[in-house]
């Protein structure tokens, strides 16, 4: 009784905004933040609700990515740091769009019914709060923690702004008993930074190639903040990082700068230009859960060579084959083998040139529609699963099996051969498991892989971006009232309503040698995006255009 008077009371403090329909797509709530208290504050409550069910610790992040910084939005992680399980996605839905306080009410009380959920308050839990840097945030935070301290038991811990993968990871760590700081995080990543590299001096030296430090764009964003702060700190064996727009110069966050900005429009952030010709430049969206690198192009013009997420994937899948196969050849007295099952996991949206560069490695390249919870459950079926959205979001998952195998096989080897490049072999590869962020995408982490593994072989970023060429490709959308009037099969690859489109677009498409073209209904905005690629850019252009004017 108490408890229901405490949610009835307090929700009636947070009416939902008028007219509009909520959904909690890929990437949780997002809208002007002008219009989210009420929703913040019913995810609060949700995320109260998950800790209840889970008896575990849960996140609640507070950020709208790349967005302009006039929207915000909010998101829940999991006990294991990843996404809202989906099974509760429709809740989510309901809770956000509940007119009156009894009607949230009835919802709540049904749904832990349902679920199994014990409202008395006898256990307690906790539910860690973040936000990334938009001026929106703090008040939105407030929000959360009544929503949280609305469900008699749940207790809120404010845990300020941090990128989205940091607080992903922090629950992970809560969760499995480990130290679980922001202190933790960053001497985490340092520290198997400098394992990767363990064992090789750096090849940088040796090769010719130009090594010069990494210039990073922060997106004037919370990624570029803390790389600030903590770069001095990471001691990364003699990698200089200097960080540009990391939002203390005045920029605002996400215009005209950040990972979006440099992958759609392939041009410079501001802040970079004909200085920086031959650099190699990493940028971070606005909450740090996005990388690509890129270079300048050419010396007056404010072009990019943009070097994607299916470049990184690329490049790790190559690293993490080569220490498998040094490990393979070690003696077989020494414990058995482990039949190490790899796969890539990728969107309808890599690139054709990477799919195919992935498949001559001898990879299994499978395929999910797009938005990281997808591809993060199937990379999940894998010893090893890579996965990467060509915008620069994925990570690297290792299975509990694989790892247990690999310390007691590292083990093993120190006591015989230490030192042996099998021994080193198994070494990275278990510290590569405990830099990349197991929990989410990590532009932070990530980079510091790609850097480590540059090092390690003695790549420049031209070498690297030479692994294979990208084909053209093009990306439209269409503005349209009701984008679920298209529905798509086969990770979005074929529209299967409207009938006749698909046999449309076929049509069209086979005027193009190479090429490949789609459509899918945004999930994040109100429009149809289509993607084409050819073998000219002219020829993407003109079939995106035609295509486009199908769905028009
Ligand atoms: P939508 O709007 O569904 O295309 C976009 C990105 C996704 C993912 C989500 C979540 C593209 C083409 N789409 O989704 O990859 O990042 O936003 O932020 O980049
Ligand atoms: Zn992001």
């Amino acid at each position: 009784e108490e408890q229901r008077s405490l949610l009835l009371r307090s929700s009636s403090q947070f009416p939902p905004p008028e007219g509009v329909k909520l959904s909690y797509g890929t990437s949780g709530f997002r809208a002007d933040a002008g219009i989210l208290q009420s929703t913040v504050y019913r995810v609060g409550i949700l995320a109260a609700l998950r800790a209840l069910k889970t008896e575990s610790v849960i996140g609640l992040m507070i950020t709208a990515s790349h967005n302009e910084v006039s929207d915000n939005g909010v998101k829940i992680a999991d006990p294991n740091g990843g996404m809202l399980s989906q099974h509760w996605e429709p809740f989510a839905d309901a809770l956000a769009n509940a007119q009156t306080p009894e009607h949230l009410l009835q919802l709540v009380d049904e749904f832990a019914e349902s679920e199994g959920i014990a409202l008395d308050g006898a256990k307690s839990v906790e539910i860690l709060v973040g936000r990334d840097t938009r001026p929106s945030g703090s008040s939105l935070l407030e929000a959360a923690k009544l929503g949280i301290g609305s469900v008699i038991g749940a207790v809120a811990l404010d845990m300020g702004i941090l990128t989205t993968p940091q607080l992903h990871w922090i629950v992970r760590a809560r969760n499995n008993g480990d130290k679980a700081s922001e202190i933790d995080y960053f001497e985490q990543i340092s520290s198997s930074f400098r394992l990767v590299l363990d064992g090789f001096d750096s090849k940088w030296e040796e090769s010719n190639e130009v090594v010069d430090k990494l210039i990073v764009d922060g997106a004037n964003g919370v990624g570029g903040q803390k790389l600030q702060v903590y770069k001095e700190v990471l001691e990364l064996n003699g990698l200089v990082i200097e960080v540009r727009n990391t939002g203390l110069e005045g920029g605002v966050l996400n215009e005209g700068v950040g990972a979006d900005f440099a992958q759609k429009e392939k041009v410079v952030p501001h802040g970079f230009g004909s200085q920086d010709f031959g650099s190699r430049c990493a940028s971070l969206d606005g909450d740090a859960d996005r990388l690509v690198y890129f270079t300048v192009l050419s010396e007056s013009g404010n072009k990019i060579e943009l070097v994607d997420g299916d470049k990184i994937l690329s490049l790790f899948a190559v690293f993490i084959k080569e220490q498998l196969s040094i490990l393979k050849n070690r003696d077989t007295k020494l414990g058995d083998d482990y039949p190490c099952c790899i796969g890539v996991v990728q969107t309808a949206y890599a690139n054709g040139a990477s799919t195919d560069f992935l498949k001559q490695q001898g990879l299994e390249v499978a395929f999910t529609p797009t938005g990281v919870k997808y591809l993060h459950e199937k990379a999940a079926h894998y010893d090893i699963g890579i996965y990467f959205e060509a915008n620069g979001h994925g990570t690297i998952l290792f299975s509990e099996l694989f790892l247990s195998w690999l310390e007691a096989t590292n083990n093993e080897l120190s006591s015989v051969s230490k030192g042996s490049e099998q021994q080193k072999a198994a070494l990275r590869l278990l510290a590569v498991s405990k830099l990349i962020n197991q929990a989410v995408g990590d532009a932070l982490s990530g980079m510091l892989l790609v850097e480590a593994i540059l090092q390690h072989m003695g790549w420049s970023i031209h070498r690297w971006n030479e692994l294979y060429h990208d084909l053209p490709s093009r990306q439209l959308k269409v503005k349209v009232v009701d984008r679920t009037a298209v529905v798509t099969a086969n990770a979005e690859t074929e529209v299967v309503k409207p009938p006749g489109i698909q046999e449309a677009i076929n049509a069209e498409t086979a005027n193009y040698p190479k090429g490949r073209c789609f459509i899918r209904p945004s999930g994040t905005e109100d429009v149809i995006r289509v993607y084409a690629e050819a073998s000219a850019q002219d020829e993407a252009d003109r079939l995106a255009k035609s295509v486009a004017n199908l769905v028009d």
